[in-house]
């Protein structure tokens, strides 16, 4: 009997931490990239404290002004397009706001929405 009352104690503070486990995991945006139609989603929500993996799949490579992808104040560090070559961004956004999706030199091509 002590034992269930145990593994119940347990169970009930495993539960209680499980907002806090949760915030632990990645949110995951995927999206593609071709040249004539640029990333394949170009709005994000995300909440401040989440930790975002937000991937690009190239199934072409860019060329020119918007042949690389950054978002300036999340992801500062470039990003070359290229087909076939996958592109990570790992972070967590710490400030509400309104972020550009952008080339190295800051032409815009999505937003984030960060509440
Ligand atoms: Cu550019």
């Amino acid at each position: 009997m002590k034992r269930i009352i145990v593994l119940t104690a347990t169970l009930l503070s495993l539960s209680a931490q499980a907002p806090s486990v949760a915030a632990m995991v990645a949110k995951n945006f995927t999206v593609g990239y071709t040249k004539a139609n640029d990333i394949s989603q170009k709005s994000f929500a995300m909440k401040t404290g989440e930790k975002v993996h937000l991937e690009v799949n190239p199934t072409e490579t860019g060329a020119g002004c918007m042949s690389s992808i950054m978002v300036p104040g999340l992801w500062n560090k470039p990003e070359p397009l290229v087909k076939g070559k996958k592109i990570v961004m790992e972070f967590t956004p710490q400030r509400a706001g309104t972020y550009k999706i952008t080339c190295a030199m800051g032409v815009p091509r999505g937003v984030i929405n960060v509440h």
